[in-house]
């Protein structure tokens, strides 16, 4: 196989003249492909069978103990003008860059493979998809690539119909995080990443594609590109509504995305879209209409139980990579969270000591088909995308933000998501516990500066006739013993409902300074175990604490300069004197 289209054929060639690999694989997708590149993995000891009987198709993958995670210092937007990438990223020079990466790649693939592999981010066949290629020497990336993006014959098929695609060069290299980087070049659609075979650092098409270069050309193309989960919310009647939820890593999108209402709801399901990207257009209908440009879960391990998230156990026991996880005595795949049973193993491979630390890294994933998620959509595939109801922040506040508050309008929604801030987790390299701002769950994955993005989502907002509601949610407050106030997981359903019930306009809320919260009689609480006093914090007011907040946000804001738009800035002093009133 190759291609008939000339660009990527001169490319391909380019690459293999600069990285010298022995060989060159062009990769269609098929199940064959797949099993043969299981096979070789087997043989190499880049993966290890799990217990196929239990687990058919599983496998574990432990990466070296240096590259388990994203990392943001290594990670740069290489725009012409330092200005147009922004105080958010860090930026080099796109020439000294591109110098310093053909430095790196000059000879590396020698006695290894080069894979083509081509992929659709979105259905193949919808208006909204955009293409890649992926170059690498890593048939674990390929592999997960199949599992998570429309990867081979189909995707190259549009590509060669539509002749433009983004670029992702990765390389494996030899993992020293001194000669690591991962390189984004938005002005000529180009990504290069050498020395980490971890997922978001890896597989391109994922954060570098789907959410670096895409939020670029979004902006200059009129849509939105988010680290968001989509939802489909069905009431009893059979009532769809489709909700997109922005959270940082770690903290919780994937668990809402396929939440199991618990018995108390009756008749209300769940739906799932996506669990970590989403791509929303403006339609004629003054809708926003998204699509998740992902076709599988790169999913966070450690937490996920029988209890807490049952729909993805159900899609973990067949034809799933397991990356850094323990294993037990059976051999079957083991993380903190999911059962009490011991495990033998770490994500090390050396035998489990209670004393050493976790069994499964904190960053430990899953990588599964989203074809295998019980509650997989109907509207998946559809080419149009589904539309969107409600737009949620959230992030991990243990203190301070309420359970959940709704925006007063779209541009009060902006200042809430870009004041966004969470706790920083183990999905990156470095602290883990501390408070940033993350405004979107986007400061690790937007590819141009945060003040031009501000303004481009107040645009879109002028744009939607019909734009969503916007909410802010935080199912991470605690109370003065360190335990998390609100149960989470399942229950989430109850705001969920609040959420869907002000959309169409069926609930009340009290309007405060920092927007509408519920009265505690506007949540379902029923059968919960929560005391009166708690949801009563949950959704409270602390003025005194939000004075200091919205006067860290004015700062925080300030720090865009003149680029940062007048109108976000004068939310933020709206906000900030209703506060004093
Ligand atoms: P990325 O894949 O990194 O973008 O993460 P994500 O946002 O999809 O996060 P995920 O759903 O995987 O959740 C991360 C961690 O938060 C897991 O350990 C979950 O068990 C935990 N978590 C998810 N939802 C809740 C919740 O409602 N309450 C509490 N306390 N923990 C939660
Ligand atoms: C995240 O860190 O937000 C992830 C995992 O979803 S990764 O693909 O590694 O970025
Ligand atoms: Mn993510």
């Amino acid at each position: 196989m190759s291609t008939k289209l000339p660009a990527l054929a001169q490319w391909v060639e380019e690459v293999a003249a600069l990285t010298r690999p022995d060989n060159i694989q062009w990769c269609d997708g098929s199940q064959q492909e797949y099993e043969g590149l299981v096979d070789l993995m087997k043989a190499s000891g880049d993966l290890k069978e799990l217990n196929q009987e239990t687990h058919p198709g599983c496998y574990l993958h432990l990466s070296d103990p240096s590259d388990v995670a994203r990392v943001e210092h290594l990670t740069f937007v290489c725009t012409e003008k330092a200005e147009d990438a922004g105080p958010n990223n860090n930026w080099m020079d796109p020439s000294e860059a591109r110098q310093k990466m053909d430095e790196l790649f000059e000879g590396s693939m020698e006695g290894r493979t080069l894979y083509v592999v081509p992929y659709c981010m979105g259905p193949v066949d919808s208006p909204l998809a955009r293409c890649g290629v992926e170059i690498t020497d890593s048939p674990y990336v390929v592999a997960n690539m199949r599992l998570m993006t429309r990867m081979g014959s189909a995707a190259l098929a549009r590509i060669e119909r539509e002749g433009s695609f983004v670029k992702g060069l990765h390389c494996t290299g030899d993992l020293d995080p001194d000669r690591r980087f991962i390189m984004h070049f938005p002005e000529s659609l180009t990504i290069m990443s050498f020395g980490s075979g971890y997922g978001g650092n890896a597989l391109l098409g994922k954060k570098c594609h789907a959410l670096r270069i895409a939020s670029y050309q979004a902006r200059q193309e009129g849509w939105l590109a988010e680290h968001m989960l989509i939802v489909g919310i069905e009431d009893p009647q059979g009532q769809v509504s489709y909700v997109a939820a922005a959270f940082p890593s770690q903290c919780g999108k994937t668990n809402l995305a396929m939440l199991i209402p618990p018995a108390s709801q009756e008749g209300w399901k769940v739906w799932t879209v996506g669990d970590d990207i989403c791509w929303m257009h403006v339609g004629e209908d003054g809708q926003l209409w998204a699509i998740n440009p992902e076709a599988g879960f790169f999913g966070v391990a450690p937490g996920t139980g029988e209890d807490t998230n049952p729909n993805a156990l159900a899609m973990l026991d067949r034809d799933a990579i397991f990356t850094n996880v323990g294993v037990t005595s059976s051999n079957e795949p083991w993380w903190e969270g999911k059962s009490d049973e011991r495990p033998a193993r770490n994500w090390r491979g050396a035998d489990y000591d209670d004393g050493a630390g976790p069994a499964a890294h904190p960053n430990s994933r899953f990588t599964v088909s989203i074809k295998r998620c019980p509650s997989y959509s109907d509207q998946a595939e559809a080419p149009q995308g589904v539309p969107i109801s409600a737009i949620v922040f959230g992030g991990r506040r243990e203190r301070l933000v309420p359970l959940v508050m709704e925006a007063k309008d779209w541009q009060h929604g902006v200042l809430l998501g870009a004041s966004m801030a969470s706790e920083t987790t183990a999905a990156a390299t470095g602290a883990v516990g501390v408070v940033r701002r993350d405004p979107m769950a986007m400061k690790p994955f937007c590819g141009y500066n945060f003040a031009d993005y501000f303004a481009h989502w107040l645009t879109v907002g002028e744009k939607a006739s019909r734009a969503p509601k916007v909410f802010h949610v935080n199912w991470f407050r605690k109370d003065e013993n360190g335990r998390f106030m609100w149960p989470g997981f399942g229950e989430n359903m109850r705001v969920l409902r609040w959420i869907v019930g002000r959309c169409r306009g069926e609930v009340g809320a009290q309007d405060t300074a920092i927007g509408l919260l519920p009265s505690p009689e506007d949540l379902d609480v029923t059968g919960l175990d929560l005391a009166p006093e708690t949801l009563e914090a949950l959704l409270s007011l602390d003025q005194a604490g939000w004075q200091q907040e919205l006067s860290e946000i004015g700062s925080y804001l300030e720090s865009y300069g003149e680029r940062l738009p007048a109108e976000l800035a004068a939310q933020q002093r709206r906000v900030a004197e209703a506060l004093q009133a």
